[in-house]
């Protein structure tokens, strides 16, 4: 089976991130595909790529089938499926359950903080005071973070594992270090954990060349 992601510029793709680390520690061999957000050519550069307009996007090529995977749920969910070994979501229904609610969560809400909060994966951005929405949802996510680490003991929201729930509250932890959001206690030592995870390293020095390069 041959893999292709395609990701974009990574101080600022989210979304890519989310994609991205399922496919890492699936431990399988990908092709990465990058494709330069925020400028002049980008519609048309990820047009080429992807028929949504978005990234990131999974290719697979699997002996005579070939198809595509074009959201970074459905791409997390896919690498569970190929990959179990990885453990990208928990053993046991019930927290299978809870991962994929705290996953879809972060998928389909916190407008606010993302808006207000955009990533800068590779930036410090410090100054900037909350608004009632985006400090809404920073409470939000520190309250699912604590009653996860709560239930299975940490140091990741499920246990001994960085899983697809991780890899979606992975640019938060980012926006949290770029922003100043001072954590405590299990959140904390959560974010901590997150933050200086290798494949979280490994985007950072890439976030940082981009910076470097005058990319973002
Ligand atoms: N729901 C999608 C969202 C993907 C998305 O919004 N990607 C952004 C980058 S973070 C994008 O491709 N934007 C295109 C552009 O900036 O032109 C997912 O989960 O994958």
């Amino acid at each position: 089976m041959k893999l292709t992601l395609a990701v974009g510029t990574k101080n600022w793709s989210s979304w890519s991130l989310r994609g991205w680390l399922p496919v890492k520690l699936s431990g399988l061999p990908f092709e990465e595909r990058y494709v330069r957000l925020r400028h002049d050519e980008t519609e048309e550069e990820v047009r080429k790529v992807s028929p949504s307009g978005l990234v990131p996007l999974l290719t697979v090529e699997d002996g005579d089938r070939h198809f595509q995977i074009w959201d970074s749920l459905a791409i997390a969910e896919f690498m569970a499926e190929i990959a179990p070994a990885a453990h990208l979501w928990p053993e046991g229904r019930v927290a299978r359950a809870r991962a994929r609610s705290v996953a879809a969560e972060m998928h389909s809400g916190f407008a606010a903080l993302r808006q207000q909060f955009s990533m800068e994966f590779a930036r410090h951005m410090p100054g900037h005071t909350p608004t009632p929405g985006t400090a809404k949802a920073i409470a939000r996510i520190i309250e699912i973070w604590d009653s996860c680490l709560a239930e299975s003991g940490g140091p990741f929201l499920f246990g001994k594992h960085f899983g697809n729930a991780d890899a979606f509250y992975a640019p938060v932890v980012s926006r949290f270090h770029s922003y100043d959001v001072r954590l405590t206690g299990a959140a904390k030592d959560y974010a901590d954990a997150v933050w200086h995870h290798p494949l979280m390293r490994e985007w950072l020095k890439a976030s940082a060349d981009e910076v470097d390069k005058g990319l973002v």
